[in-house]
């Protein structure tokens, strides 16, 4: 039989694009089952061009489950994700709750699928979406070039906030537009008045700041970066600096990357290797105007990267623009692809031995 799988967090925005990833992609489910907080339970969602009722996180909506999906927040997945994987199913989990545990995988299939198979805890993690935005291309770098340094500074989209980051924005663009606002200091701050989950303005406003504060003034979000990159790319002492910033776009985080190597390299090399890199698209002509940009990302799979330059101080690195979409391989898609490899896994042993 095909193996049953549980969306939890459904109603989410991650979930909300997991469902629509999940109509559109090879089907190779069986059941699937979506569950929300009590809150949302009754409500009908379409999955695969049909009708599904949400039902409410239980223990016993876990009964029969090969595969838990979960894009929900730390605390619930924390508390959730073990109980999940004591009744049988392997989570694979969207939140930061697991990511750095060393009985738990944090998996990006194009850079380390294989590690997936190692579970002790019966739970696979999906790496932060600001991490996952660029990993694939910098894996692919790091597979033919060594990667020995990376510094890079973030522009992030306000959707990774969730729902309410998207809602915020959307609020204060209404409120600026058609306005002469951001010529005076303050205007735009007292325009706005109330910034949601963000510490300033997002509308006509850069903000350097993503998560929550951490020692010596780094944030979470840098954190995650520094860590997550170590982990997925197996360097656990590579050097890594991180800025992030917070832009006012919807959907989609971009990058700027200064990534240094073991050797000289050279930019045809690196086009060379990235072209052919699975999950990565080349967009890199800027004579043309050509480079990716997030209103032009938005709603596609791959890692898009462009302004490939050697640094000019220092022929071992590279300077890259990269964009993905945050909800979609930052987040849905990367948790979908994972559950794909536990499935075609489980395929290959029986349902029940996973
Ligand atoms: C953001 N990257 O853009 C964050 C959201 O660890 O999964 C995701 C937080 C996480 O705000």
């Amino acid at each position: 039989r095909k193996p049953t799988l549980a969306v939890v967090g459904a109603t989410g925005a991650v979930g909300t694009v997991v469902l629509e990833l999940l109509s559109t992609r090879e089907d190779v489910w069986g059941e699937i089952r979506l569950v929300a907080s009590p809150r949302s339970a009754g409500r009908k969602l379409m999955v695969r061009g049909e009708e599904v009722e949400v039902v409410a996180l239980s223990e016993e909506c876990f009964d029969g489950v090969d595969v838990a999906m979960f894009d929900v927040p730390d605390e619930l997945s924390a508390q959730w994700a073990p109980i999940a994987a004591s009744k049988g199913a392997v989570v694979v989990d969207n939140s930061g709750a697991f990511r750095m545990d060393g009985d738990v995988p944090l998996v990006v299939p194009e850079v380390n699928a294989h590690s997936a198979r190692v579970r002790p805890r019966g739970i696979i993690s999906n790496p932060n979406c600001t991490t996952l935005s660029m990993i694939v291309a910098l894996g692919a770098l790091h597979a033919e070039l060594g990667l020995t340094e990376l510094i890079v500074s973030s522009y992030q989209a306000v959707s990774g906030a969730g729902q309410v980051g998207i809602e915020t924005l959307r609020d204060q663009i209404t409120k600026v537009a058609g306005s002469n606002l951001g010529t005076q200091p303050g205007d735009v701050r007292r325009a706005v008045g109330d910034f949601g989950p963000f510490p300033a303005p997002m509308a006509l406003n850069v903000v350097p700041w993503a998560g929550s504060l951490q020692d010596d003034g780094w944030s979470s979000e840098e954190l995650k970066v520094r860590n997550e990159s170590r982990k997925i790319l197996g360097l656990p002492d590579l050097r890594v600096s991180a800025t992030c910033v917070r832009v006012p776009v919807i959907t989609t985080h971009s990058l700027t990357v200064h990534a240094r190597f073991e050797r000289e390299v050279t930019v045809d090399r690196a086009h060379e290797i990235l072209r052919g890199a699975p999950g990565v698209v080349l967009y890199d002509n800027p004579a043309e105007g050509e480079f990716p940009t997030p209103a032009d990302v938005v709603g596609t799979d791959p890692t898009w990267v462009g302004r490939v330059r050697r640094s000019l101080d220092d022929p071992t690195a590279l300077e890259l623009f990269v964009c993905g979409d945050n909800l979609r391989k930052g987040a849905a898609l990367n948790t979908a692809q994972i559950a794909e490899v536990v499935a075609a896994e489980l395929g290959q042993s029986g349902p029940s031995s996973g």
